[in-house]
């Protein structure tokens, strides 16, 4: 078995203590840090999503495969993260209310903030009034990036970008939205100024944005 089809593995399973050795071979064998990504994690975490769907797994192991996640990219983000960090503004980002997924949310803050940005990072399950005060509190917000991952939270996302909208100094800040369910088509209905759909987009989009 190869070694990214290993890393896959232990992502599924939530081997939270051999993923970053996994990791880190799978950079020194000279694999892309992006395919690692893409392969060895996130598409591994698709897999724990279809068992999930299938009651194959619940909710326990899908957390452990998370956190198997998470401490993969802690040794991905030197490799994927470059740039001169804040010199194009400040990025603030959160999960909206009522969402508890973050692991999307951060890869969006890891590649925003190696695209030259201060991420102010607001975490997760974040009222509407946070993003307001956050933005108010921090007058020289370039964006406002909303993730959501569920269907019951697009709701939230409709309703945050909405109080966004109705701001005095909405004009001043460009507003971000993506997450699993949200479609180009949903982030023109509720009035985003801008979707992708991944990390990566979302931190060329950022600097389109600013430019
Ligand atoms: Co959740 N969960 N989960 N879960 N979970 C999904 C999302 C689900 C699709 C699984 C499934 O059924 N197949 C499903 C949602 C179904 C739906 O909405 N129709 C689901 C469900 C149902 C639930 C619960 C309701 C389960 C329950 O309790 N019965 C519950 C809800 C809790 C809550 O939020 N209130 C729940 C809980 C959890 C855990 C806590 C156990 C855990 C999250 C842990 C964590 O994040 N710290 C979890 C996980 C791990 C998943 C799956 C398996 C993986 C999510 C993930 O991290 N993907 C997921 C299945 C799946 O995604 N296939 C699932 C990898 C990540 C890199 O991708 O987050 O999509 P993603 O981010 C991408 C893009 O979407 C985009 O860029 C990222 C990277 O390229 N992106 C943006 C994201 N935000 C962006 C913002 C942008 C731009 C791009 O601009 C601002």
């Amino acid at each position: 078995m190869g070694k990214l089809q290993e890393l896959a593995e232990a992502v599924e399973k939530g081997k939270a203590k051999i993923v970053p050795g996994l990791v880190q071979e799978c950079v020194d064998e000279g694999t892309d840090p992006t395919v690692i990504l893409n392969t060895g994690m996130i598409d591994a975490m698709g897999v724990v999503g279809e068992k999930f769907k299938n009651n194959e797994i619940f909710v326990p192991e899908m957390l452990v495969a998370a956190r198997a996640m998470k401490k993969g990219v802690e040794v991905l983000k030197p490799y994927l993260a470059s740039g001169s960090a804040g010199a194009l503004g400040k990025y603030v980002l959160g999960t909206v209310a009522g969402d508890l997924h973050d692991i999307g949310k951060n890869l969006v803050g890891m590649m925003i903030e190696s695209a030259g940005f201060e991420v102010i990072d607001l975490g997760v399950d974040v009222p509407i009034e946070k993003f307001i005060e956050t933005v108010e509190a921090n007058p020289d917000t370039k964006i406002v990036g909303c993730s959501a991952l569920l269907t019951t939270t697009m709701p939230a996302l409709r309703d945050t970008v909405k109080a966004l909208n109705e701001q005095p100094w909405r004009s001043n800040i460009k507003v971000m939205v993506g997450g699993a369910p949200i479609t180009q088509e949903f982030a023109d209905e509720i009035g985003a100024d801008c979707y992708t759909p991944d990390a990566a987009s979302a931190a060329q989009a950022a600097k389109a944005l600013v430019s």
